[in-house]
């Protein structure tokens, strides 16, 4: 059977499940600028593109200069294409207004555009992550800027979400709602092909991904839950498990869409304030829709993810995703 194209399948999928060809065009264009980012980061030190920018972004991290890359790459791929009412990174402040001299569109784009960057400079996977919203009638209608309230709807509103992943192959992995479907960059033909259908996260598991640095910092429920992990066999779940940690979230979180997995990114004791370190809107929801999708669970300790009304663009949350056994074990110690 001949391969099949992203292009191939989104075309299928219109067939099947009607998707808007707005949609359509959008993951197209996210795909495009995603092959130029892979190409920008596979260049490394020869493309002079490595370390930081001397800058920092929203979140008060340093902003690596292919972060500020990556950024330009999507923007400057999505403005003109009249399928999107704006876009929001976390590398801006604020949301991006489609230049006036474009059409909007009704789609709204939230994007990480190089997640994991602190690894870059040590040649370890990176990513793009990145999720689709509807932009509601009543902001559409409306002329001048963009307000931002449109862009916070609880993750359940996504219409799609996923992410590049620039490694030894170049990946897009991608769900539209119906399954989530992993395609691999034939870098001669310059086209994503469909090489992993159905991507299912396997129920149990007996390998965890934690920064166990961070191990005194963490509230009872995660520190009872990691050390039944760590006691294997001999403790009460009666398992050895195994650990990863690539403090790359799309490469921790593609092991767990192929393999299994359980990733922790609890709340820290150091910040009572925050509620964890990782995004909201442009990690921890298009990471969940993706893993719900595929059979697993997303919580933030004590509540689905995919749930949680935004009150903020940046808003950070504590994420524990993967198969779904280990998922509600440690939401479980949560609820006492
Ligand atoms: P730490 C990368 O900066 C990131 O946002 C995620 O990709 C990753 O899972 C996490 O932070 C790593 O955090 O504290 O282990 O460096």
């Amino acid at each position: 059977m001949s391969r099949v194209s992203l292009s191939r399948y989104l075309i299928e999928q219109t067939r099947s499940h009607n998707t808007p060809a707005d949609l359509r065009f959008l993951i197209e264009v996210v795909a495009r600028a995603c092959k130029e980012i892979s190409h920008a980061v596979s260049k490394g030190a020869l493309g002079g593109v490595l370390g930081s920018m001397g800058t920092e972004n929203v979140q008060g991290e340093v902003q690596k200069k292919l972060d500020v890359i990556s950024n330009e790459i999507l923007l400057e791929a999505n403005e003109w294409g009249g399928h999107l009412a704006g876009m929001a990174s976390e590398e801006m402040d604020n949301a991006y207004q489609i230049p006036g001299q474009y059409p909007k569109g009704a789609y709204l784009l939230v994007f990480d555009p190089l997640d994991g960057s602190s690894n870059i400079d040590v040649n370890v996977s990176v990513g793009t992550i990145f999720s689709v919203l509807r932009c509601p009638d009543k902001y559409v209608e409306q002329t001048g800027s963009l307000d931002e309230h449109a862009f916070l709807q609880p993750g359940t509103e996504q219409v799609a979400a996923g992410y590049a992943i620039y490694g030894p192959q170049t990946m897009l992995v991608l769900t539209l709602g119906d399954g989530v479907m992993g395609f691999t960059l034939d870098r001669e033909m310059g086209s994503f092909f469909l090489t992993h259908e159905n991507l299912k996260v396997p129920t149990s598991t007996a390998e965890f991904a934690i920064n166990m640095s961070n191990q005194r910092h963490w509230e009872a429920p995660v520190k009872r839950y990691v050390d039944e992990l760590l006691a294997g066999v001999e403790g009460p779940l009666n398992k050895n498990y195994n650990m990863r940690w690539i403090a790359s979230m799309v490469a921790d979180v593609h092991r767990i869409l192929t393999r299994g997995g359980v990733f922790m990114y609890p709340r820290d004791g150091r910040e009572p304030e925050k509620p964890g370190k990782l995004r909201l809107m442009y990690e921890a929801n298009p990471m969940s829709m993706l893993i719900e999708q595929a059979g697993g669970a997303a919580t933030n300790g004590t509540q689905r993810i995919l749930d949680i009304q935004p009150e903020s663009l940046h808003q950070r949350v504590a994420v524990f995703l993967g198969s779904k056994e280990e998922v509600e074990r440690v939401t479980g110690y949560h609820q006492g």
